[in-house]
């Protein structure tokens, strides 16, 4: 039996979802307007006030705001409370450019926290349940989030926090950890040393896995699921709206349903910046309308994926969101092809490899050059060349059937890869330097 943490809201009518979210986008335009000079100047650049928006019909007359604006704003520039309201700050690990810092009151936490346990509870937790939540813990939200998203569930929670793999598995075996959350690369990694210790899914009391932060296949979650002998669902969320639990998975496992009582999400052209209709891909832009220190509207995610108002099996009401297929910046462009490090990653899981790899693109002589380097399984190492090369091309043969490329592949020796605690590094692109 399917199980909600908050039912009232999960399963709410489409027409309470709306009268929700026409309320609190109203009431959220008007917070912003008088306490966030930065987006008030935005409004009056395109002869906006208030009074123009009078529910989510007149959501597309709102300007955007994307990373750029973060950028140009930090640290306080989009701070809609006093700093002495403020009691938390959470970070990204910038990676690519400056920092996001994103502040939090304790309403705002309180309101984090009913996602995250939205998300533990659709994947089946209970009081009854020990969670082992195995994403880093600081600035990083994953750790912080789910945490306290176990709490509210009541679960008892293990903060291990990542890295020290075999802890994680004495852990997770002393003390009857039911549910694992951390990135899919670092369950695969938990996965795999589980099987070096020489032990079987039956002898691990795992039941499910919370899984996001970073994109992963389909082929990604059947090995895992294999691997750990669990049910692996995923979540979604970024900093700038709070963290883990914007979208989770229902047992359906098919697309994350939207906490639309605090999101209210849009598909856009990221051309055209027009919204585009269910089933279209797009980018996904929020407006989140309950958050009071951090309160961003029609926030550009980058993240691009599809829409889906059809009913779902789990009884939930709200939108349903697709896998993130890839981020506008991760989407590499190789000789003119669009290509996301997802569908190299499909080859190969396909054709029975561990997501172990890495995507090395540069360009020699004016041409763009994609080497993936390959990761054999201790079953497939052998020093038979002719196998070797048999296996090569067989990659090349689908990669090209995938990206309509010619790829270079290597295949190299099992664990030579780096493995990742948190999200993996998939993709070095030489050229940008
Ligand atoms: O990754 C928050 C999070 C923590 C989500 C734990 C889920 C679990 P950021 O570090 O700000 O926040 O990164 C946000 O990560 O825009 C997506 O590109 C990507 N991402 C997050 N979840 C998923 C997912 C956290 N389930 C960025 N699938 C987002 C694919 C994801 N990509």
């Amino acid at each position: 039996m399917e199980r909600y943490y908050q039912p009232e809201i999960e399963t709410a009518s489409r027409e309470q979802i709306k009268a929700w979210q026409d309320e609190r986008l109203v009431r959220q335009v008007r917070h912003v307007w008088d306490n966030v000079p930065y987006y008030r100047r935005k409004m009056e650049e395109k002869g906006l006030t208030p009074d123009d928006i009078r529910g989510t019909e007149d959501l597309r007359k709102l300007p955007f705001l994307s990373k750029a604006d973060l950028r140009e704003a930090y640290p306080y520039g989009l701070v809609g409370v006093p700093l002495k309201d403020c009691v938390r700050i959470q970070s990204t690990s910038g990676t690519t450019g400056k920092r996001v810092v994103a502040f939090y009151t304790q309403a705002d936490i309180d309101l984090w926290e009913d996602c995250c346990a939205r998300a533990i509870t659709a994947a089946g937790g209970t009081n009854e349940d020990v969670c082992q939540i195995s994403y880093g813990y600081g600035l990083f939200t994953g750790g912080p989030g789910l945490n306290g998203g176990s709490h509210k569930v009541g679960c008892l929670t293990i903060p291990t926090s990542s890295g020290n793999t075999e802890r994680q598995i004495m852990f997770i075996r002393d003390l009857n950890a039911t549910i694992l959350c951390c990135t899919p690369s670092y369950a695969a990694y938990i996965g795999e040393t589980m099987k070096e210790m020489g032990l079987t899914p039956d002898q691990i009391p795992l039941k499910a896995g919370i899984f996001g932060a970073e994109a992963w296949s389909e082929e990604m979650r059947r090995d895992i699921e294999r691997t750990l002998g669990i049910k692996a669902y995923d979540i979604y969320g970024l900093t700038e709206l709070s963290g883990p639990g914007v979208a989770f998975e229902c047992s359906a496992q098919s697309g994350m349903h939207i906490n639309e009582d605090h999101f209210i999400a849009e598909v856009i052209d990221p051309e055209t910046e027009e919204p585009l209709p269910d089933g279209q891909q797009g980018e996904l832009v929020f407006t989140a309308i309950t958050k009071q220190a951090f309160p961003l509207l029609r926030y550009r995610t980058r993240d691009i994926c599809v829409l889906s108002h059809e009913k779902c099996s789990c009884g939930r009401t709200h939108v349903k969101m697709s896998k993130p297929r890839g981020r506008t910046d991760d989407m590499l462009i190789i000789r003119g092809v669009n290509v996301f490090p997802s569908q190299i990653e499909t080859v190969l899981i396909h054709q029975g490899y561990p997501a172990n790899y890495q995507i090395i693109v540069d360009r020699v002589r004016n041409t763009d050059t994609l080497d993936v380097q390959v990761e054999m399984t201790p079953e497939m190492f052998t020093d038979d060349m002719g196998e070797i090369t048999s296996r090569q091309k067989a990659l090349v043969d689908g990669l090209r059937a995938m990206l309509g490329l010619t790829a270079k592949v290597t295949l190299v020796a099992p664990k030579s890869i780096v493995r990742s605690e948190g999200k993996a590094v998939r993709v070095i692109d030489k050229r940008k330097i």
